[in-house]
């Protein structure tokens, strides 16, 4: 087998055992190291970014990181500090990657072949977003996309919008969303936005912008290539264009944590059965499990703390698993009765995985 890649060094504090290494910018929780708490520590949660992060500099002084808000009646720049002063809230909110279960597409998409591991369940402390419009006077009228913008340096001479980090989403996401300082209870690392990062709960990792130095509120959604092409539901075989949609609510979903086939022989009796579910804009009502390969089902039972809609439940189903090949399945349905579906929709850049049946695992029960 090839040598594990190595922690990059801007997420050399990660939990190396725990992490498979994609890429110097992508690096996903292996499953079953997701815990079974809730919350995601943050040394293992997953890393992305489409460009090299900013240099970490940006961290000495923290509260002097501005951030310049467009598209209310009195736009301004306001540093970190200034933020601070003007509201407080925690979300706890599953952030994960828009092409999490890409590794199960048979098409072979390009880009990261995450498993399960692009996701985790982390708690954000900031600024809601809507105190921070009426500070400024109130949105204008007309608008219909919240836009953020990454602080990334860009190589000079080449078009910024072929390579910014820069990200539209429906207006009404400004509802429960954050300008946050803090993960977990700790100012945000770099490699997840630190200073300040936009947190857009229910939308998937891309439309969470980090290092955030502008906030707009516009007409159109933005010019740069990352929302043009980047980002959508693309027909398998086509080029991607501005009318396929854009990747921003996260569908219904749950995976099994364990037993996995890599958990070791597993002994004939008892046993339990657990993972995660989450349902992005709405509270996940129930999972159920099948150990026959989706014969029959059972409903699991939501262990841990209810930390709101955006946070995903573990879950969890006492068996007794007779010796023998078991294929176990889970499939959540969320508070508004949508479900999750058995099979992926096909496309290009293997976005949105929700397949049931894709996030099945085999077990060997001796
Ligand atoms: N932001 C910025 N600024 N940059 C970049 O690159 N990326 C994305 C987000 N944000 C970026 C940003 C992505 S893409 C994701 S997922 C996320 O982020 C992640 O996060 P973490 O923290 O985990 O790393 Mo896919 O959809």
């Amino acid at each position: 087998a090839p040598a594990a890649k190595p922690l990059p060094a801007f997420a050399a504090w990660k939990d190396g055992s725990v992490m498979i290494v994609h890429g110097a910018n992508a690096l996903e929780t292996r499953r079953g190291a997701l815990g079974s708490s809730v919350i995601t520590p943050a040394d293992r949660l997953y890393v992305r970014n489409n460009l090299p992060a900013p240099d970490a500099a940006i961290l000495a002084d923290r509260d002097a990181w501005v951030v310049q808000v467009d598209g209310v009646k009195n736009p301004r720049a306001l540093t970190v500090k200034e933020l601070k002063g003007m509201g407080l809230e925690t979300v706890a909110m599953v952030l994960q990657c828009s092409g999490n279960g890409r590794g199960m597409f048979p098409s072979k998409p390009s880009g990261s072949p995450w498993q399960v591991g692009a996701a985790g369940c982390v708690l954000w402390s900031g600024v809601p977003v809507r105190a921070v419009v009426e500070a400024l006077g109130g949105p204008l009228s007309g608008l219909k996309y919240m836009t953020g913008t990454g602080g990334e340096k860009l190589p000079e001479g080449v078009d910024p919008r072929t390579l910014m980090v820069e990200r539209s989403v429906p207006l009404e996401a400004m509802g429960d969303a954050l300008l946050a300082w803090e993960l977990n209870g700790a100012p945000i690392p770099l490699a997840h936005g630190g200073p300040l990062r936009l947190i857009v709960p229910g939308y998937t990792g891309v439309n969470n912008i980090k290092y955030i130095k502008r906030l707009a509120f516009t007409a159109e959604q933005s010019e740069a290539a990352i929302q043009q092409h980047g980002y959508r539901m693309t027909a398998l075989g086509q080029k991607s264009t501005n009318a396929d949609p854009s990747v921003w609510e996260m569908g219904v979903k749950s995976w099994i944590n364990g037993p996995l086939p890599d958990s070791g022989a597993l002994a004939a009796g008892p046993c339990v059965i657990h993972g995660v579910a989450f349902g992005g804009l709405h509270a996940v009502k129930r999972v159920e499990v099948s150990v026959d390969d989706g014969k029959t089902w059972q409903e699991a039972k939501l262990v841990g703390p209810d930390l709101g809609r955006y946070a995903w439940r573990q879950f969890a189903l006492a068996v007794k698993l007779p010796a023998g090949m078991h294929t176990l399945l889970s499939r959540a349905e969320d508070s508004k009765g949508n479900r999750q579906p058995e099979l992926r929709v096909e496309n290009a850049h293997g976005y949105g995985n929700t397949s049931w049946r894709d996030h099945g695992v085999k077990v060997v029960v001796a």
